[in-house]
């Protein structure tokens, strides 16, 4: 993250980063995505299902590929997959992936791990409520401290399509990381929220913002279907806060695990780097 980036996404939680990912990724994640939409939207409705710990949303859960997915493919509706990456090694790529890393570490002081993985499918029709914004919860502060920016939650979000102002951007309120008084707008149609701002974007660009920001997703009034990659980081200690697991420890399966390297595996690792103990008779534990 460089001078002017840090600036930014103090002055207003947010950065556009374009060309994050190659073409080659691009295309490798779209097609991936593709498949599992497909798997996933013929299972979206059937059992086995889970109701979130938060008592709000139920899922359906294939424990074989290792994925919750709620929702439905229908015009105004969303399909959201959590656990992508134990479906798809294409996935990996995504996990440790130093362009990413570089923006984590400059704005999460802790060590960062992955709590959030999802797959976003917007279809015609379809918005994002407004939702966070100002001091809403200890997991999503904002804060600068004298070692810089101190973020809790944060997350990326990965185009594989453009997406233009009418195809259901990203939306955020800029600047609403820092507020101190409750939103106090009824509702949440971002549409129609004051100061609601549509982030437009091409293949392979990157939007990373705080969890502590107003954000939701414009209509998509378009009839192309909006489909991005969300991944959130967090200091180690914070559990999963995919909604299916809310939480909850991370969700990777035994192989999927298997197949990270030690990086990739370091973050899905909740709990303190080990401390080693001073040899005896260099001034430790002699
Ligand atoms: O992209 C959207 O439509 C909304 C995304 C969102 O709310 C999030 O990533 O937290």
């Amino acid at each position: 993250m460089n001078e002017v980036e840090r600036y930014e996404f103090d002055r207003v939680g947010f950065l556009s980063v374009p060309g994050l990912l190659t073409e080659e990724q691009v295309t490798c994640l779209a097609a991936a995505i593709d498949a599992l939409e497909e798997e996933a939207a013929e299972r979206a409705d059937r059992p086995p299902r889970r109701m979130s710990p938060t008592g709000r949303l139920e899922y359906h859960h294939n424990a074989e590929r290792g994925y919750y997915v709620n929702g439905a493919r229908e015009p105004g509706n969303t399909m959201i997959i959590e656990d992508f990456f134990n479906a798809d090694p294409t996935f990996d790529l995504l996990v440790d992936h130093p362009p990413t890393m570089a923006y984590i570490n400059a704005i999460v002081q802790e060590r960062p791990t992955i709590n959030n993985s999802e797959i976003r499918i917007r279809y015609p029709g379809n918005q994002t409520g407004t939702h966070m914004g100002g001091q809403v919860s200890v997991k999503h502060a904002y804060s600068f401290n004298r070692t810089g920016i101190n973020c809790m939650m944060v997350r990326m979000i990965y185009f594989v399509h453009d997406v233009g102002p009418e195809d259901g951007p990203f939306s955020v309120v800029p600047a609403t990381h820092k507020s101190n008084v409750p939103v106090p707008y009824e509702g949440r149609n971002p549409d129609e929220e004051p100061g609601m701002t549509g982030l437009p974007a091409r293949a392979g660009d990157g939007i990373l913002f705080t969890e502590n920001l107003r954000h939701g997703g414009l209509t998509n009034l378009s009839d192309q279907t909006r489909k991005t990659v969300h991944i959130g980081y967090g200091p180690f200690w914070m559990k999963s806060q995919n909604i299916a697991t809310m939480d909850e420890e991370q969700y990777i399966l035994p192989q999927t695990f298997a197949r990270f390297s030690p990086g990739q595996r370091r973050l899905f690792r909740a709990w303190p780097d080990m401390v080693e103990p001073a040899p005896v008779g260099e001034g430790g534990m002699g």
